[in-house]
């Protein structure tokens, strides 16, 4: 009886008993297709709003688990919370990520069908630690031998390494991902993770070089300089003081409350260790990070004739020495570019202004190569080599950056935002569609439901040759002229009757006072975002480092910006189980902020849609019969029979209507979630009659 009577009232109360109906009342309904007001925006927040005064952080949205962040630690990711989802159907335990990550496991394992979990949801949403939960609950209960728990271990020390150089903290989140990464976990034919494979798209490397104010660089940069240990601090040339660089200064934020730099280096080079990373290498890898902080203090002066030249010599010494290229060589790269003439190879001057620019691109540059490389190193000591055993299934986790929106957006928010777009169409229409796949399926007719496709925002970022991005690639490859400007005149050109795209010459008299005249504004789904365009078309200089460090072939094929790439969504599988996150600003729950954030994800909108095309609460029969079998004789203690039968009885029986229910080949769909409460009502008086009979020592049934 036991897991009947935990069901009902999803708390941590213990024992105590209460009715069914005032648990809802004080609880709200677990699945938001209960919701008798379903399409009310107002019974949608309230019941959110409940829930998380009772620290009941997930909710579902029929198959979607919706998470509220709640910025504190609770109690629910505990071993024993694993236990009680480990082989449990989504059904019969309160909502939790461990039960997503449950059922997803469970299908692979069953359907031998490789799956998705995708996680989405603003900046600060809980994405990352969602994903982080997910990857623990595998470690902690798929089965293991020795070989698998270094795989797990490995598994799990990618995580520290990989938000070390890839996360920072942002006005937003004190730990943002300013990547985005899908991540494969591997599995064998006994259901044991065995390796992964971790895909990373578009580090924000703008960052290196630049913070806004209140944010700061890459979180290694500081773990190095406040916990590296004294003599690697020598080797490497650095102060114990991030003020004195350069590069962590322009947010003057160098200390954060939440974050123990000191400590988190000792977890990143230990992590480094269990991944597989040698002494030598954790060095190299320290030398390129210390060498970007000196490049930032290299400090230009215009000589006579107005070129740049660098005035001391400290940089060049300690650059030359840790990259392995020489003073000189350094030194005419940072200041010259080479220029074509006639025919022959010149070395012309940069002037100051030029020179800093390709400081930081080299910068950039470094900094981003080093992150795919040790991403690499990470994927070859979580490889899966064992030929005997191609079989395996994947589970893929893919956790990008959220949508954002700052008072300056330039072209990185530009991306994340394009990104959370392509991921918004990529949701709907694998929840939305595969819903009605299942009415297909089950033989049940269906209305097509009318929902905002943002395929036409997707469009107009990525079309080819007319949409944002090929006008952007356009202007970076034309000779001559082009510029910042020219590019938001050609924007206007092409785009500029699109209903999601505005600029200040374009926009009305209300608009225009909320824009910039560098500025272009896109009507996302999430909300309206007004892009920067300053300092997007640069036309990098040619660079003797960069041709000696980087594959030149690469660096010149702009047909292939990295914004493709962070949507490159074809690793994922064709049955998600989608995650939404829905984030709560230092655990206030204000109906103000909930009804932005609902804005934003669309949720509400989400959840008519999905409710409307369901028309009603569908049940898995066997589920239906399993639960309220004690509600009637003939299905007491167990139906012998076949399941539909068993279930026609069930519902005969409890008197449902024939207007009331349809019974498609595996599930049955109830059509008013008021129908199912009255069951569970009945349920709930069933159980109280029955635990005061057994209290008293009766063991039939009657
Ligand atoms: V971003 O798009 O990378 O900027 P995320 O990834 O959505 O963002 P993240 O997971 O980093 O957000 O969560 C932000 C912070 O919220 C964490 O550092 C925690 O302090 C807090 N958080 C998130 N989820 C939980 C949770 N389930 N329990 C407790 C949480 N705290
Ligand atoms: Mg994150």
């Amino acid at each position: 009886y036991s897991r009947l009577f935990t069901e009902v009232v999803p708390n941590d109360r213990g024992g105590m008993m209460e009715s069914a109906l005032t648990a809802r009342d004080r609880v709200g309904v677990q699945d938001f297709v209960l919701l008798e007001n379903y399409t009310s925006e107002a019974a949608f927040i309230e019941n959110l709003r409940k829930r998380f005064k009772e620290n009941l952080i997930y909710t579902y949205i029929s198959s979607v688990l919706v998470s509220v962040n709640p910025y504190k630690d609770l109690e629910i990711y505990t071993k024993n919370h694993m236990e009680r989802y480990r082989g449990v159907n989504f059904y019969e335990v309160s909502p939790h990520i461990y039960a997503t990550s449950d059922n997803s496991y469970r299908s692979m394992r069953t359907e031998r069908r490789d799956q998705c979990i995708l996680i989405s949801g603003e900046s600060g949403a809980g994405k990352t630690e969602a994903s982080k939960k997910i990857l623990q609950y595998y470690a902690v209960t798929c089965p293991a031998s020795d070989q698998v728990q270094t795989v797990k271990d490995r598994l799990l020390q990618s995580n520290p390494v990989l938000e070390a150089f890839g996360n920072a903290k942002t006005l937003r989140n004190d730990n943002s991902s300013r990547f985005g990464k899908y991540m494969d976990i591997q599995f064998d034919f006994k259901g044991a993770p065995v390796g992964g494979h971790i895909i990373n798209y578009l580090l924000e490397k703008s960052r290196v070089v630049h913070q806004n104010h209140g944010e700061r660089n890459f979180h290694i940069f500081y773990q190095l300089i406040e916990g590296g240990e004294e003599d690697l601090l020598r080797r490497l040339g650095l102060e114990r003081n991030p003020q004195h660089y350069q590069y962590l200064v322009k947010g003057n934020c160098p200390k954060v409350s939440s974050i123990n730099d000191r400590s988190d280096w000792k977890q990143v080079r230990k992590a480094l260790t269990v991944i597989g990373f040698s002494e030598d290498e954790v060095e190299e890898l320290m030398n390129i990070i210390s060498s970007v902080l000196h490049l930032g203090n290299m400090q230009y002066g215009g000589d006579d004739g107005g070129s740049a030249c660098i005035t001391s010599d400290t940089q060049i010494k300690y650059l030359s020495r840790l990259l392995g290229v020489s003073g000189t060589v350094l030194t005419e790269a940072l200041t010259h570019r080479k220029i074509i003439a006639k025919g022959e190879e010149l070395m012309s001057p940069l002037n100051i202004e030029q020179a800093s620019a390709a400081r930081d691109a080299l910068s950039k540059a470094v900094y981003g190569r080093t992150f795919t490389w040790l991403v690499n190193k990470i994927n070859g000591s979580l490889a899966y080599t064992d030929e005997s055993n191609k079989n395996s299934s994947v589970i893929g986790l893919l956790d990008i950056y959220g949508f954002e929106v700052f008072q300056y957006n330039s072209f990185e928010q530009f991306c994340i935002n394009y990104c959370n777009e392509k991921l918004q169409q990529l949701f709907i229409e694998l929840t939305l569609k595969s819903e009605q796949e299942e009415y297909e399926a089950e033989g049940i007719t269906w209305e097509p439901v009318q929902y905002f496709n943002n395929k036409i925002i997707c469009d107009l970022v990525e079309e080819k040759f007319k949409g944002i991005i090929s006008i952007l690639d356009e202007e970076c490859l034309r000779p001559g002229d082009a510029s910042d400007i020219t590019f938001l005149e050609k924007l206007e050109d092409t785009v500029g009757s699109h209903p999601h795209f505005v600029t200040h010459k374009l926009a009305d008299t209300k608009t225009r006072k909320l824009m910039g005249r560098e500025e272009f504004r896109l009507l996302h789904y999430a909300g309206d975002v007004n892009y920067n365009v300053n300092g997007e078309v640069m036309c990098m200089s040619e660079n003797k480092i960069l041709t000696q460090c980087f594959d030149r072939e690469e660096l010149t094929d702009k047909k292939r910006p990295d914004t493709v790439r962070c949507v490159v969504l074809s690793h994922v599988s064709p049955l998600p189980n989608p995650t939404i996150v829905v984030p709560c600003a230092k655990a206030e729950f204000t109906k103000l902020h909930v009804t932005k954030i609902l804005d934003y994800s669309e949720l509400l909108h989400f959840n008519c849609s999905q409710v409307k095309l369901c028309v009603c609460v569908c049940v898995f029969v066997c589920a239906l019969v399993f639960r309220y079998k004690s509600l009637c004789p003939d299905t007491w203690p167990n139906w012998q029979g076949k399941l539909p039968e068993g279930v026609s009885t069930l519902v005969k029986h409890l008197g449902y209507k024939p207007e009331e229910y349809k019974m498609g080949r595996s599930k049955i769909f109830i059509r008013f979630p008021k129908t199912l409460f009255a069951t569970e009502d009945a349920l709930e008086t069933r159980k109280q009659s029955l635990a005061t009979k057994l209290q008293a020592g009766w063991k039939g049934y009657t």
